[in-house]
């Protein structure tokens, strides 16, 4: 058994420029891993807490009581480490170490197991039943708006998606489809300046229905010129703009019952292939209803509606909210958590889909998690650095199962 000796914390800063936490463990055989844990804007309430209350500082000052409690444990037990991050932690949202401390840790520990295996780590993570060779598709953030941008639509994530592509053409395609749409932006606001957003989409002037066209008419080109299907999809991040019992656009006030019409009918006029977070995260009967009308032609996934929480999932199950689940490993705060979730989605037929988080770090684990995972989808978004190094490394583990 090669055992866990040490672990390092210390402060890095994201691709917002917030501070968070980067973990080293070093085996006993001289393996070792280092990873670093990313941060949301738009947050689900659910969530494990980020940071304890003191922050990144506090957190750090906590590395003597983990590295005791995890030191000396088998580095491939996974299991048995990160129940010592809650040991460690007591409480039930990671409240005393950090829900990003517990993440960075939680992750280098299976880097350094993979390395010290000579695996990688979609190997090593690989959940019964996925097929060597089968990949993700890229859900490729396009268009930002909401919390993630300054100005641009209620609207938060504006993708592209090529279920069908391998990894190679899918991030072409999505590339193609970011590019086309600055084309497209750049021939309608000639004389004004445009943005990105947190995660590398572009910012526009747009209303949500205008930048869902801009979206749409991109990835139809996109699909003519590289004859592949890329489809639009959308992450509303509803909770966001959820007061009182209404989604307040700045164009129209809707009840929940609008919402189910207006968003139905997005899914048919716009051939939606993929739907995030259309309501609030607390309501689990309105995804019922959604699902149950577009179900069959969309993936509808639950982000904040889950914060990929077995528990919320299994209500999820109850209602039949959604036909998929977003898995962000730091949203519970270690690998086990996720892989308990990921693996009681597998079980019953729901669909994962892996994320990044709009403050990310230039790492590429995230791609090795998502095919180790099964998932039908990797949400990476695709410019910026943080964002290049997982579509980058999706395409290094399908090119080495190549060879
Ligand atoms: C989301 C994520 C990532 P954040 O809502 O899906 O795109 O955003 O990390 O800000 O929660
Ligand atoms: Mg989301």
């Amino acid at each position: 058994m090669t055992a866990l000796r040490s672990l390092a914390l210390r402060l890095v800063y994201d691709s917002r420029g917030a501070e968070t936490v980067e973990a080293t463990i070093a085996a006993e055989d001289g393996a070792s891993g280092t990873a670093g844990a990313p941060s949301g804007a738009s947050t689900g309430t659910h969530e494990v807490q980020a940071f304890p209350s003191g922050g990144v500082a506090a957190a750090l000052a906590l590395r003597g009581r983990i590295e005791k409690a995890i030191a000396g444990l088998a580095i491939k037990d996974q299991a048995s480490v990160d129940a010592a991050l809650h040991r460690v932690d007591g409480t039930a949202n990671f409240s005393t170490i950090g829900g990003n401390t517990a993440t960075a840790v939680s992750i280098a520990v299976a880097l350094a197991h993979a390395a010290s295996e000579g695996r990688s780590l979609a190997e090593t993570v690989r959940r019964p039943g996925v097929a060597r060779g089968s990949f993700p598709a890229i859900v490729g953030n396009c268009l930002n708006g909401g919390r993630h941008a300054i100005g641009g639509p209620d609207i938060q994530e504006f993708h592209a998606y090529a279920p069908e592509a391998n990894p190679d053409d899918a991030v072409r395609a999505a590339l193609a489809v970011h590019r086309t749409i600055g084309e497209a932006l750049h021939a309608r606001y000639p004389k004004s300046a445009l943005g990105r957003g947190d995660e590398g989409g572009w910012v526009a002037p747009l209303g949500n229905v205008e930048a869902l066209e801009v979206l749409t008419e991109s990835c139809r080109s996109v699909s003519k010129s590289l004859g592949l299907t890329v489809r639009p999809g959308l992450d509303l991040a509803a909770s966001e703009f959820y007061r009182d019992g209404r989604y307040r656009y700045k164009d129209q006030t809707l009840d929940a019952a609008g919402q189910l019409g207006f968003v139905t009918h997005l899914v048919d006029a716009y051939g939606l292939a993929y739907i995030e977070d259309p309501f609030d995260e607390e309501d689990f009967a309105s995804f019922g209803k959604l699902t149950a009308a577009v179900g069959s032609r969309a993936l509808v996934v639950g982000d904040d509606l889950y914060a990929t929480d077995r528990r919320r999932l299994e209500r999820g199950l109850e209602h039949r909210s959604s036909n998929a689940i977003l898995i962000k490993v730091n949203q519970v705060g270690t690998l086990t958590d996720a892989l308990a979730t990921v693996d009681l989605a597998r079980s019953r037929g729901i669909q994962t889909v892996t994320s990044h988080r709009s403050g990310d770090l230039p790492e590429g684990w995230l791609a090795h998690l998502a095919v180790g995972f099964g998932s039908v989808g990797l949400k990476c978004g695709l410019l910026g650095g943080e964002r290049v190094a997982k579509l980058n490394e999706l395409r290094r583990v399908a090119a080495a199962t190549r060879s």
